[in-house]
């Protein structure tokens, strides 16, 4: 057979298909090893794509440049296949090698099979995406990658269907991206699975989600899992028809070659060209080796189940197609395998060498020096001996054993100076710092569009500055934004055709269109999935939650998506979304609350703005529109219908972030708050004057980054008491501005009291004006606080009150 023969039923010619085969047997020796490689103890933990080899080796050939992935663990053939990891970088990964060349997806950061391409340079900017063939990182929560994915899919759209987007070459051709899904059987069971198919069937974006069925999630069996037993029997009210929208649902076994090669063909022309999702169906799939290196698939597949996936194995039946269409001999199918596996052994033994070379070296380094003061410390001389050959002895290396051995000869040789104690702590220093750079950097952008390198620009007013409502200030803001960059958007519940409940965009999609201005369907988790997808795509999306209290919602997203999107691929990928929400107080227990302790601990990665009236947040918005980082900005509910005065250059003005500012200033007591409660805090500092109490209030504007100047020591070192104040529950919000006031800007030297927070209670707000006085913090609570604090040490001038 010459190598441009094709077979009648399928058109590849013999040459691709073997090397299709080549490449499944080098997968699969893959996952064999990697597993070997843990039990061995030279990884940490391990989960593989084996029995997932040949559906993935169909996607392969449909999967353009420009297209996206936004997939999960089991991908590693499907990387293999479109050129976008290597075997050597599959078990760097595995190894957590951190050099970014070895280990291209996350530097070491993530465990194995959790795959990325770069898609930004060493700059931090975008490269020629429209070009290369991207796969958004990666993260464990299963059904994760689903809100992104919806993202990638619907910016397509926008390219598509937005004129003004068509200059952006290195962003799009046209939007014939296609961003290709995919996620284990099991995980459809996940809400954001269902959302997510809904909201592209509704939106009608080129998306082609593959389920990879192996009939189990961990032990569970699917039937536990999915009505029916089959997501694609379940979903079968969502097919589209000639009388509406849909999506189109395809099925297909997964050991199957041709027909594996044809729907993938005919998926890619569905979403490609009329931009309809595509839900492949891949059935009768298998796992050999399990679940994962946590436990062994015997303990709960009947004995039957294991026969028939060892007979549906999917590259064993592949080779059976093979040989029964004659392509090629045993013989040469052999030859074939063994080159496979060949390359996998290669790719393991090379990787392992280059992971284990700097450590040696390392640890090498660190045992010298401790030898070395093994002879300046002649009455240590035993106790160093030891902890070098301890350090020398230890089977598979890490960094951390020659850090922790030169930390623990440090603690011995405190008792006096010499060179080899200098030496040490150099070595120790120099360690750190690459540590750092290596486990620690990146949770934010380090380009220079990051949002701190944000100057100030005020607003300016004339006689004839117009004073307005506060949404009037954000309307003219977001008018002038959408108005200069084309690649800014914003989208939500109600925010298209009424402009948003607040009306800061009445008026503005019928300017600029649907494609920029939008309303969502009530589904916070894809909300900010087209947030995230759109701005991995180098656009700038705003991404409305209606109110603070429903960012809960969108939160495993964020947190576990957004949040961590530079650090987990040590600054390979962005995603600058605006999250936009309004909260603080106003009515009820879902439309008032402020639960910022939750957002600070879960949301590290993004900055989170806290300005307290409608011109500070104008100006953190355009900020923001410059700036490739992350924000969530939450404006204050209550403050839409206050009087602002409208500054002339709305859309110039701009607020460095980590920048408190000095509302009110005052000797007695420092006052550290934010949002709404910089008016309560006014109110309550005016009726201590009365009683001769001078407050300063300091608005702090931003939550992260905290106050990066410590100006708030430098009111404290004046006033020698400080109180911190916020509207969330005692210990959220307040308690982490203390412990980085008191702790890390070291106030507490400075106190001649002791701090106070002032907060709301413990419950939800209730409802109604008395709901709220009694459930949050009101200007009394701060006056008698204050009052209590000076009476303190003046018990005198500070008579008790009740
Ligand atoms: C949100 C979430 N819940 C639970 C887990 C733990 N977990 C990891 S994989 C897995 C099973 C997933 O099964 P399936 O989606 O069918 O994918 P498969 O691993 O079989 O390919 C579970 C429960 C997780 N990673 N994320």
């Amino acid at each position: 057979m010459s190598s441009t023969k094709t077979l009648p039923d399928i058109d590849i010619s013999k040459k691709e298909i073997l090397d299709d085969y080549r490449l499944a047997v080098a997968s699969r020796e893959a996952s064999l090893i990697g597993r070997k490689e843990v039990f061995m103890g030279k990884a940490k933990f391990g989960i593989f794509g084996d029995g997932k080899e040949l559906p993935q080796i169909a996607l392969a050939k449909v999967f353009k440049p420009g297209d996206f992935r936004s997939g999960y663990y089991r991908d590693q053939t499907l990387m293999f296949a479109i050129g976008e990891s290597s075997i050597q970088q599959y078990f760097a990964q595995l190894y957590a090698h951190t050099d970014i060349e070895a280990e291209p997806a996350s530097a070491g950061r993530l465990m194995n099979g959790h795959f990325a391409t770069r898609m930004l340079d060493e700059n931090g900017k975008l490269k020629n995406l429209a070009k290369q063939k991207n796969s958004t990182s990666d993260i464990s929560p299963t059904a994760g990658q689903m809100p992104r994915l919806l993202g990638l899919a619907w910016a397509s759209k926008l390219f598509r269907n937005n004129k003004e987007l068509k200059g952006y070459k290195n962003l799009s051709k046209n939007g014939n991206e296609i961003a290709f899904g995919t996620i284990g059987d099991a995980s459809t069971s996940e809400g954001i699975f269902l959302e997510t198919i809904n909201a592209a069937g509704v939106l009608q974006v080129p998306m082609v989600i593959s389920i990879w069925d192996d009939g189990h999630g961990i032990s569970v069996p699917k039937d536990y899992h999915t009505i029916k037993g089959s997501i694609s029997k379940a979903l079968e009210g969502m097919q589209r028809s000639s009388q509406s929208n849909g999506i189109e649902i395809l099925r297909v076994n997964g050991w199957d070659y041709p027909a594996l090669c044809k729907t993938y063909e005919k998926a890619e022309a569905i979403a490609r060209l009329e931009h309809v999702p595509v839900l492949v169906h891949v059935e009768e799939l298998t796992q050999p080796q399990g679940h994962s290196t946590s436990g062994s698939h015997e303990r709960y597949k009947s004995e039957e189940r294991l026969e028939w996936e060892r007979a549906f194995d999917c590259n064993r039946k592949f080779k059976e197609w093979i040989l029964e269409n004659e392509i090629v001999s045993e013989e040469e199918i052999h030859a074939i395998e063994v080159e496979g596996k060949n390359d996998a052994k290669n790719s393991r033994s090379i990787a392992w060498k280059e992971f284990t070379t700097s450590i040696t070296e390392h640890r090498k380094e660190a045992a010298e020096l401790i030898e070395n003061a093994a002879k300046d410390y002649p009455e240590l001389k035993e106790k160093l001996i030891f902890l070098s050959r301890e350090l020398k002895g230890v089977i598979n290396p890490l960094k951390m054993d020659a850090i922790r051995s030169v930390r623990k000869t440090l603690y011995l040789l405190r008792i006096r100076d010499s060179k080899s104690r200098k030496d040490l702590k150099k070595w120790l220093e120099v360690a750190r710092e690459r540590a750092s750079e290596n486990y620690s950097s990146h949770l934010y952008s380090e380009s220079e569009e990051s949002a701190l390198h944000a100057g100030k620009v005020d607003p300016k007013y004339s006689p004839g500055s117009q004073t307005v409502d506060g949404r009037e200030v954000l309307l003219s803001c977001f008018d002038a934004a959408l108005e200069r960059d084309p690649r800014i958007l914003a989208f939500g519940e109600d925010l298209g055709k009424i402009g948003d409940v607040n009306q800061a965009f009445a008026g503005l999609q019928a300017k600029y269109g649907e494609m920029r201005v939008g309303d969502t369907g009530i589904r916070e988790a894809t909300i900010i999935g087209q947030g995230v997808g759109s701005a991995l795509r180098g656009l700038k999306p705003i991404a409305e939650i209606q109110y603070l209290d429903y960012l809960v919602y969108a939160l495993m997203t964020i947190t576990d998506d957004l949040a961590s999107l530079q650090y987990r691929t040590k600054g390979g990928q962005k995603a600058p979304v605006i999250i936009r929400t309004r909260g603080h107080r106003l009515e009820g227990v879902w439309h008032a609350g402020s639960p910022m302790g939750m957002i600070l601990s879960s949301m590290r990665g993004i900055y989170i703005l806290v300005p307290r009236n409608m011109t500070k947040a104008a100006a953190f918005y355009n900020t923001l529109f410059k700036s490739d980082d992350t924000a969530l900005m939450i404006e204050c509910l209550n403050g839409y219908r206050l009087k602002e005065r409208l500054p002339d250059n709305v859309g110039e003005i701009t607020e460095p972030l980590g920048i408190p500012e000095v509302i009110r200033e005052g000797n007695d007591i420092t006052i550290v708050t934010y949002g709404s409660m910089c008016r309560v805090a006014m109110e309550a500092a005016r009726q201590l004057e009365d009683v001769d109490v001078s407050l300063e209030v300091i608005d702090i504007q931003t939550l992260l980054p905290f106050d990066i100047n410590n100006m708030i020591l430098e009111s404290v070192k004046k006033t020698n008491r400080i109180i911190f104040a916020d509207e969330d529950v005692p210990g959220g919000a307040s308690g982490f501005m203390m412990q980085q006031v008191l702790e890390k800007q070291q106030a507490y030297k400075y106190l001649d009291s002791q701090p106070v927070t002032i907060t709301a209670k413990d419950h939800r707000p209730a409802y109604s004006s008395d709901g709220d006085y009694f459930s949050k913090p009101s200007a009394e609570d701060i006056f008698e606080k204050a009052y209590a604090l000076m009476a303190e040490s003046d018990p005198s001038g500070f008579p008790d009150i009740f």
